[in-house]
């Protein structure tokens, strides 16, 4: 059953059982203060607008049955899968692996590492632990799709420049149509959340689509 999910840069059909609702890295470390987010200086409460609309389209893919993935960026405790040029850059007020309020930045298994409560996944669903921003790269997500025969990404989460955007790139490039959810993303810079967003849709589309979340809910909520 296709439905049409109205986008720009033009609408497209989608089938829910070939479709994935992927939530990039909604984690406590970014969304909190303490974490990693805030070490690198920015204000963290700009991303909390994103929680409600991925809340309500998580809601929806979950009545539809659609597959959905979580992705998590962090590393492993001895930091063997964090490169060196990873570690060392920026000016953070405390880098990756130190110890913070949530437990060490960025390190799996830390409190802070967690996807934020109101967004915590269920018992079964699928989460991807990646060690760079894109969910494609040293993870088993192409594997996870290609099993399941999923065709079109539906990509909310943070940021929307850094690791929404090269996910939507790495998808793209893979051959998913890949659409963001413009309200369910947020970065710590409105101008480049807004202008992340023009990038992606601009040229007829060059890499994907935006669509947002009432768009997702009237889509699935209309008979195909
Ligand atoms: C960043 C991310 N911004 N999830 N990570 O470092 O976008």
């Amino acid at each position: 059953m296709s439905v049409t999910l109205s986008a720009e840069p033009a609408d497209l059909g989608f089938d829910p059982a070939t479709t994935a609702l992927v939530i990039i890295d909604m984690q406590r470390d970014f969304l909190e203060p303490g974490g990693f987010g805030e070490t690198l200086g920015n204000d963290v409460s700009l991303l909390l607008a994103a929680v409600a609309p991925c809340r309500s389209v998580l809601a929806a893919a979950r009545r539809t049955g659609m597959l959905v993935v979580y992705t998590r960026e962090g590393h492993l405790p001895d930091l063997s899968d964090a490169p060196p040029a990873k570690l060392e850059r920026g000016e953070p007020t405390a880098r990756i692996g130190a110890p913070g309020p949530m437990g060490r930045i960025l390190i799996r298994g830390e409190p802070g590492h967690d996807i934020v409560p109101d967004l915590a996944p269920s018992a079964g669903e699928i989460v991807i632990d990646k060690p760079g921003k894109g969910a494609f790269y040293a993870t088993e997500l192409g594997a996870v799709l290609a099993e399941r025969g999923i065709a079109t990404l539906l990509v909310c989460g943070v940021t929307t420049e850094v690791c929404v955007h090269t996910t939507i790139r790495e998808g793209n490039d893979r051959g998913y149509r890949c659409v963001a959810l413009a309200d369910c993303c947020a970065s710590y810079f409105p101008e480049f959340h807004r202008i992340g967003l023009e990038m992606i849709k601009a040229q007829g589309g060059i890499f994907g689509w935006v669509s947002s979340s009432e768009a997702v809910l009237t889509a699935l909520a209309t008979p195909g």
